[in-house]
């Protein structure tokens, strides 16, 4: 159990920018800072209390603003300093706390300081990136340092050939995303500088990206073979959690953070092991109130592999994943991220449950309830609220936006050009599930022309779901006669519940009950013992029945998915569950 803090009891909403809202005097089709500010009463009234900005610094591009040109400014394309402080300002009214994305494993190919890096071999910043002369084959062939490959174009190397000083740079995402040289104390200087300058301006923290791959084993060892066709292969055994990481965020800690009151949180894709997770995220050490833990979202990727590949999972595996780690983080004094969606994966509704019309109410509000029932830090992405679903098939691999997407759709066109057994139409199949941009479609503000995103007259700069005219915010804000509770408006009571219940629901233990295949069933109590509830979820689209555990007295059930105010049913013996059933009850 673990000391309240308002960083635990806190949701957070993650907006992607430029797909959140654009300002109606912008004629772009890219949402901006003004939009954000003109939204806050909407995610007040959800029930936000901090908001979290993806990228919105200056920047090519190239990787959605993960590839920043300077830390200090705000890409002309979403608004400008000013507005920024506005945002702030007007956040601070309402009593909510604005965090920023820190992306600072590596800058972009454009920022002053790789610019000067590459200009020569002596350059005085030429340290601040990760540099190496080529390595020759056999056939005198000039080769990259060693076989890592990148991670947004697997088919590519992760070391980028630079003509004028003829050596190689470590560009682990993409060739415009140079790695900084985490071991230059001058570069950990500059990022600090970074911290406080937006800690300045009143930004509340951070969250952290991919900052566990900050530091390399020493010498840069190629990766073991996991693909013997491939030609480059995943090196996060070289790169996650590195041997000086714990040291850099300490020094993070203690140089800049511990000297405000702020949230953290890091990204830490590649990494499993509990006692490395504790580490970071344990109070004691002073590194980060808690990080992204990847197991969920990468359910269906084969295990070391990429992101951009199929794996068949069960109800069963989502349960063990979060039973796991809420049991870990509460055994071992560590802080739960609890989060579903992100801009990296596909919506959670087309993943976890059923996005058909007959059952995306019902799956959305399943997931709700177990989201915010789950110990730890809440965050809800975008169009969560709304019970958003991923982009139809119908849309082509062509047109997808995202750098990702697009190198993973070239690598499959030239390796399979005649759909060589069926392997094109597996990767195909491959971004109708995962592609990033399933999660990157405008908001749908309303029926209206496009959504209600951006002006009518303007074309939006990603295209909106199809099924925006019945899927909206305006639709499931409105009151309904019915009595049945909108997605939108379950998100808004289930947070509220989660505030009025923080002792259970942000700080209380956690126990899976007698769960079976697809039922996912747990009871959550208040430290002192005073208040218990328990969850149960049927992740199948099957009736079930689940018998409720000798020794668990449900005194009654306060809310579900098919009736929003507390399901009459039997409190003991055999229950039935209808498909994607989702129940919350109270406990004695
Ligand atoms: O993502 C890091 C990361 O490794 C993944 O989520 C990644 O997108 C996926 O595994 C690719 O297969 C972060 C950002 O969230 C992402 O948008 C950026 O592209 C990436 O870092 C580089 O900054």
């Amino acid at each position: 159990f673990s000391s309240p803090a308002w960083w635990k009891e806190s949701c957070i909403y993650q907006i992607y920018p430029a797909s959140f809202y654009s300002s109606p005097s912008n004629r772009s089709g890219w949402g901006d800072v003004k939009g954000i500010t003109s939204k806050l009463d909407y995610l007040r009234d959800l029930g936000v209390d901090i908001i979290w900005l993806s990228p919105i610094y200056k920047s090519p591009q190239v990787d959605m603003g993960y590839d920043i040109s300077d830390y200090k400014d705000i890409d002309p394309t979403y608004g400008s300093l000013a507005d920024v402080d506005e945002l702030i300002a007007k956040l601070k009214d309402r009593n909510m706390k604005l965090m920023m994305d820190l992306v600072v494993n590596h800058t972009s190919d454009q920022h002053a300081w790789f610019l000067d890096s590459r200009s020569s071999k002596t350059a005085p910043k030429r340290d601040w990136y990760i540099w190496q002369p080529p390595r020759y084959d056999s056939a005198g062939k000039r080769q990259p340092p060693n076989n890592w490959a990148q991670i947004l174009g697997e088919a590519n190397s992760a070391w980028t050939w630079d003509e004028q000083t003829q050596e190689y740079f470590l560009s682990l995402f993409t060739p415009e995303q140079p790695d900084l040289n985490w071991t230059n104390p001058a570069v950990r200087d500059a990022v600090h500088g970074v911290l406080r300058f937006w800690l300045e301006r009143g930004v509340c923290g951070f969250r952290m990206d991919v900052i566990n791959l900050i530091s390399k084993t020493e010498g840069f060892p190629d990766a073991d073979i996991a693909d013997s066709n491939a030609p480059y292969q995943p090196g996060h055994a070289h790169y996650a959690n590195g041997p000086e990481l714990h040291t850099y965020l300490q020094e993070i800690n203690a140089k800049v953070l511990s000297h405000y009151d702020t949230i953290t949180v890091g990204e830490m894709p590649f990494v499993h092991d509990s006692a490395e997770i504790i580490r970071v995220v344990s109070a004691e050490r002073r590194e980060l109130n808690m990080i992204f833990i990847f197991d969920l979202v990468d359910i269906d990727n084969i295990p070391g592999s990429f992101r951009l590949t199929q794996h068949p999972w069960t109800p069963r595996d989502l349960r063990s994943i979060v039973s796991r780690w809420q049991t870990v983080m509460q055994d071992q004094g560590g802080w739960n991220s609890v989060f579903i969606e992100n801009h990296d994966n596909p919506r959670s509704l087309s993943r976890y449950v059923d996005d058909s019309d007959e059952f995306r109410e019902r799956g959305a509000k399943l997931l709700a309830l177990m989201q915010t029932t789950l110990s730890g830090t809440l965050y809800v992405y975008q169009g969560e609220e709304l019970g958003m679903r991923n982009l139809p098939p119908s849309v082509e691999p062509s047109e997808y936006k995202d750098i990702e997407s697009i190198n993973f759709w070239a690598k499959s066109k030239r390796l399979y050009p005649g759909n060589e057994g069926g392997k094109l139409d597996e990767a195909r199949v491959t971004l109708q599930r995962k592609a990033r941009d399933h999660a990157r479609t405008p908001v749908q503000w309303s029926g209206g022309p496009n959504a209600g995103f951006c002006a009518p007259d303007v074309t939006p700069w990603m295209c909106l779901n199809d099924d925006f005219a019945t899927q909206n915010a305006a639709g499931q804000q409105a009151f309904s006669t019915s009595g049945e509770l909108s997605v939108w408006q379950f998100w808004q009571r289930a947070l509220r519940d989660r505030k009025k219940h923080k002792d259970v629901f942000v700080y209380g233990r956690f126990e899976e009950l007698d769960s079976c295949e697809a039922v996912f069933a747990y009871r959550k109590i208040s430290a002192k013992g005073d208040e218990a509830f328990i969850v149960v979820l049927n992740f199948s689209g099957d009736e079930v029945e689940w018998t409720v555990p000798r020794g668990v007295v449900v005194e009654r059930w306060v809310a579900g998915n098919y009736d929003a105010w507390g399901p009459d049913k039997a409190t003991s013996g055999r229950i039935a569950l209808k498909a994607w059933e989702g129940l919350l009850g109270v406990v004695e």
